[in-house]
């Protein structure tokens, strides 16, 4: 029984690293982790988020999230915050102008990214990166990233910057290890940081 215990626990591996650029750090980095195996192990778990309004930042700033997720934006400030999307798959959306504490939704049906801003702060903006895959994170401030308990196989790993070109690096996923892997991204000057 403590054997079979064992042989579950140890089921599954991790996968960690850092995201680096040439330039100054960056946060945020968008990771994926895509199963390239038949049978793969990369199946979507739809889930709800939030994205805070809060001080007059989108918190958080950047979010990963699997296709069919719908997202929450809630308005916490003292003033009034809208929520629109010029652009993306889906063509874009405007969840209009309200109040805290309401929060209003918007499902995420396909896979790509959209830029998210607020009509009344036009300096308020958040990423949403939307993939197929169930394994996604973001880099924090350092650039880390870790994603756990993910089944043995052959992944390819992409990581990007929001509204910036992946970077891909397969790696393999071992039962019971900790598979670590170093991304260099190139700055994008179009953009800034
Ligand atoms: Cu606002």
């Amino acid at each position: 029984m403590i054997w079979l215990l064992l042989v579950w626990l140890q089921a599954t591996g991790d996968v960690t690293g850092t995201v680096r650029t040439g330039g100054p750090i960056r946060q945020d980095a968008i990771i994926e982790l895509v199963a390239l195996e038949a049978g793969g192990t990369s199946e979507p778990v739809v889930d709800t988020l939030t994205i805070d309004q809060r001080d007059l930042s989108f918190l958080p700033r950047t979010i990963t999230a699997t296709v069919g997720t719908t997202i929450l934006f809630r308005n916490s400030d003292p003033i009034l915050h809208n929520v629109f999307s010029p652009a993306g798959p889906d063509g874009g959306f405007d969840l209009g102008t309200y109040p805290r504490p309401a929060a209003r939704a918007h499902r995420f049906l396909e896979p790509g990214q959209w830029v998210v801003l607020c009509h009344v702060h036009p300096e308020m903006v958040a990423y949403i990166a939307i993939v197929a895959s169930r394994w996604h994170t973001t880099a924090d401030r350092d650039g880390r990233f870790a994603l756990t308990g993910v089944p043995p196989g052959r992944y390819r790993l992409k990581a990007w910057f929001p509204r910036a070109t992946p970077v891909v690096r397969d790696i393999e996923v071992a039962s019971g290890r900790t598979t670590e892997t170093h991304l260099e991204l190139p700055t994008d000057r179009r953009r800034g940081t």
